[in-house]
């Protein structure tokens, strides 16, 4: 039940309805003639360069904004802990568990006077989706309230309800803007909860967790020091030692997981780790692997965006001929963001009327690359399937498009034998 209403506060988009749920806690808190009402507000330090930071409100009540520890060295900038999960503990023992809100808010309905702890987590598991966070011995990132702790837990009776303090994700040991893996977990999980949230409840895709479980982002890697998605439900992150991580990472690797999600589970070619760089011509199946990757912090981070200058390009050059336009990361992503946006830029220096498309559901990005799947040979998946594929399966499903997708491929020097 806690789930939906953080799914509905989510999906607010005014101060004033969150502000109308907060009231009406106030009045169940008075229905409730018996037992004790046990309330509370977690936030985390969000230092952030890349993110929808409006997804989030302060402890005002502000949406939240970007304070970049790179650019400007901001040291504190308290959001809502949106979606991490919060247990209501008696001894060792979980007896109750739910999500934080948009506001960070989160409330716990006990019958009888006990001795309780509170333990924040960096996990969000429904019927929905299910994801985590856990450091490299595979422990769960979490948190214990320093006001009702396993060692000296909160004892309820003497009143029907308690309000704790707020409580910050983050070890009391840290300063703000201290480089630590709690933290660090903190702000990539958000980041992860905000692309999440776009594909998974805003454009309805499937995560599909029946078929591949729970997602586990494991930090700092077992791997190595790089880090990368393994699988469907394995991503393995990086330790940031000395600075903070600045956002995008975790989005684009969440574009992986998507697409095998999408693929039945896999890429299907033979997948060798390769070093890539986006300006550089790939292989098909890795420019299309790694520019869609990089699609996805653009299409849901409000700052980082396919529009503005991303969207022009004399600012983003696009690479290769256009006969071979598609083998590059570049203009694979920029491609996408045009077929994604509603940014209409046309470059005059080359043929066609430009970016004549915006398809601004992701659910038909999802459709696409289950339906290029599904029209390909497993011979063709072995060898590798690419931009083009993606782009007969979308025009598969729009087929009066074809003109406009043209132009948007003509603005993007990617032609795949169509014009
Ligand atoms: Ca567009
Ligand atoms: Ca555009
Ligand atoms: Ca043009």
């Amino acid at each position: 039940m806690y789930f939906f209403i953080a799914l509905n506060l989510l999906g607010c988009r005014s101060k004033q309805d969150s502000l109308a749920t907060i009231i009406d806690r106030e009045i169940i808190e008075e229905t409730i003639e018996e037992g004790i009402f046990l309330t509370g507000r977690v936030f985390y330090n969000d230092l952030r360069t890349y993110g929808r930071f409006e997804y989030h409100l302060d402890r005002d009540g502000n949406f939240g904004e970007q304070c970049s520890y790179h650019f400007k060295d901001c040291r504190q900038n308290y959001l809502s802990a949106t979606m991490a999960g919060v247990q209501l503990l008696e001894n060792d023992v979980v007896i109750d568990e739910t999500a934080i809100q948009m506001d960070g808010s989160y409330s716990f309905w006990v019958e009888s006077p006990i001795a309780v702890s509170l333990r924040f987590l960096l996990r969000q598991c429904n019927d929905v989706l299910c994801y985590s966070f856990q450091d490299d011995r595979g422990d769960l990132y979490s948190l214990i309230h320093p006001d009702a702790s396993l060692s000296a837990p909160l004892q309820l009776g003497q009143r029907t309800s308690y309000d704790l303090p707020d409580a910050i994700f983050q070890p009391q040991n840290v300063a703000d803007g201290e480089s630590d893996n709690h933290p660090h977990a903190i702000n990539h999980f958000m980041g992860l909860t905000e692309v999440i949230y776009d594909w998974s409840i805003d454009a309805a895709v499937p995560f599909d967790q029946e078929a591949f479980g729970e997602l586990v982002v494991t930090m700092p890697a077992v791997i190595d020091t790089v880090g990368q998605t393994r699988n469907y439900d394995d991503i393995q992150m990086p330790e940031n030692k000395k600075t903070w991580v600045r956002g995008q990472k975790i989005a684009h690797e969440y574009g992986h997981v998507l697409q095998m999600r999408s693929w039945e589970g896999q890429y299907w070619f033979d997948s060798p780790r390769p070093s890539w760089s986006a300006k550089s011509k790939q292989r098909n199946e890795i420019a299309f692997k790694e520019g869609w990757a990089n699609f996805i912090p653009r299409a849901s981070f409000s700052n980082m965006a396919c529009q503005k200058k991303f969207d022009l390009n004399e600012s983003w050059v696009l690479v290769g001929t256009v006969e071979e336009g598609h083998l590059y990361p570049r203009n694979v992503t920029k491609f996408l963001c045009d077929l994604y946006d509603e940014d209409d830029e046309d470059d005059i220096e080359i043929e066609g009327l430009g970016d004549q498309l915006a398809i601004a559901d992701l659910a038909v990005f999802r459709q696409a690359m289950v339906e290029m799947l599904a029209q390909s040979t497993i011979e063709e998946r072995e060898s590798g399937l690419g931009l083009c594929d993606f782009i007969d399966a979308v025009l598969a499903s729009q087929p009066d498009d074809l003109e406009k997708m043209i132009s948007t491929m003509q603005n993007n020097q990617i032609s795949c034998g169509l014009y």
